[in-house]
């Protein structure tokens, strides 16, 4: 039996990786951080937070004596990095504490990994963040990185960090970058999910309207469950190595919210341009949609589209669910939820 060490098990990925783990026959030690309250809520969602084979564990990945403690304990065959200050958006407001969590965190690891054992396989969550400012087009392993949010950059140190431990010490240290994944497990704060759940609450007369930032930008969305597949391979492979996960197709969120509605058999008639842009229902004229300028960001990502070919060639991972599959979804999970007044 292999042991596997998860970082951020209560975060969507984690929860994923947990259940795909699970039924592969591993052991696996899901790190968490202390606080007052437990929230385990998308293990219980996926029916494994009680699976004989998952250990919880408290852990701070920042201090790196708890690293190495963790280490020592669970005796990991592969360790997966997924713990991470993870929102764009709040990363400009904690610049020093994404940096500590998302970029000086995985380096902790990393040296807990060499000092205590060089053979534990170790992957990093590295993310199309990193490409930022549109370099190239589409995205592949090669394209020059240009981040634009201190989430950006700190997971850039991060994957440097992980590209020169490879390099330096022979280890297996894998750097996954992935394009945004989705599903119905996503964190409310993220713009999909943001988007489904109000058009489910709309559709039950629990909200009137959603409002949003920029429509503009594109991106490559794809289904989580599919990319800890992704994840999971990129440890069996016969070499470490960078990776690209996407479904190389883009689409801006402007679409993203008409395929939401249409869910509803709502059609959206835009109207207006910039903040002033409104989205109404095409048969009864109500307006459904409205920006509002506190969800722009200093500095914007426009459009993200990857190239997976690496992936598909030398670990056979290829995405199946489309954009229109993945929305609706995760439109009838938040119809479900909120029928049954759950909240997460
Ligand atoms: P989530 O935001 O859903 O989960 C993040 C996890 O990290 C949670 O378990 C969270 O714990 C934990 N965490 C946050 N801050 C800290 C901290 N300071 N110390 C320890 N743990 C912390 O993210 P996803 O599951 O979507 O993503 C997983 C990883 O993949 C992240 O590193 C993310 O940056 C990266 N990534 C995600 C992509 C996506 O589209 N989903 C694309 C590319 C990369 P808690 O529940 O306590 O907050
Ligand atoms: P992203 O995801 O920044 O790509 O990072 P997010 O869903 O937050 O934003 C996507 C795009 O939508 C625009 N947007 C809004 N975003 C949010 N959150 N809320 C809004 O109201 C809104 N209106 C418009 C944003 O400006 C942005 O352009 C995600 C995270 O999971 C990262 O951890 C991961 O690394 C990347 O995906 C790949």
């Amino acid at each position: 039996m292999k042991n596997a060490i998860i970082t951020g098990i209560t975060g969507q990925d984690g929860a994923y990786l947990t259940q795909l783990l699970l039924e592969k026959g591993y052991r696996v030690f899901g790190t968490y951080r202390r606080s007052s309250s437990m929230n385990f809520w998308r293990l219980e969602e996926l029916g494994v937070v009680n699976h004989p084979n998952l250990t919880l564990v408290e852990f701070d990945l920042n201090d790196i004596t708890s690293c190495i403690r963790l280490l020592e304990s669970c005796q990991p065959d592969e360790f997966y990095n997924l713990a991470a200050q993870s929102f764009v958006g709040v990363s400009f407001d904690q610049p020093i504490y994404t940096a500590q969590a998302s970029g000086i965190g995985a380096l902790n690891i990393l040296e807990a990994i060499r000092l205590v054992n060089k053979k534990i396989k170790f992957y990093q969550a590295s993310t199309s963040e990193m490409f930022g400012k549109v370099q190239e087009i589409p995205q592949t392993e090669n394209t020059p990185f240009y981040p634009r949010s201190p989430y950006g950059f700190a997971k850039l140190f991060a994957h440097w960090a992980t590209v020169n431990y490879r390099e330096s010490y022979d280890m297996f240290a894998v750097s996954g970058i992935l394009f945004n994944h989705e599903s119905p497990l996503r964190g409310k704060e993220f713009v999909t999910r943001k988007i489904t759940d109000t058009v489910a609450k709309i559709h039950l007369g629990m909200a009137q309207t959603l409002e949003l930032g920029n429509l503009d930008a594109q991106r490559d969305w794809g289904f989580a469950g599919e990319y800890v597949e992704g994840m999971y391979k990129m440890l069996q492979s016969n070499e470490a190595d960078s990776f690209v996960l996407s479904t190389n197709q883009t689409q801006s969120v402007r679409r993203f919210v008409e395929i939401a509605f249409e869910n509803i058999e709502i059609t959206i008639d835009w109207k207006g341009e910039g903040a002033l842009e409104k989205g109404y229902c095409a048969t009864t004229g109500k307006e459904l949609v409205s920006i509002n300028p506190k969800y722009y960001r200093p500095a914007e990502v426009d459009l993200l589209i990857g190239n997976a070919q690496k992936a598909k060639d030398l670990l056979g991972w290829i995405p199946k669910t489309s954009l229109h599959e993945l929305c609706s979804m995760m439109v009838q999970a938040d119809l479900t939820r909120n029928q049954h007044g759950k909240s997460f």
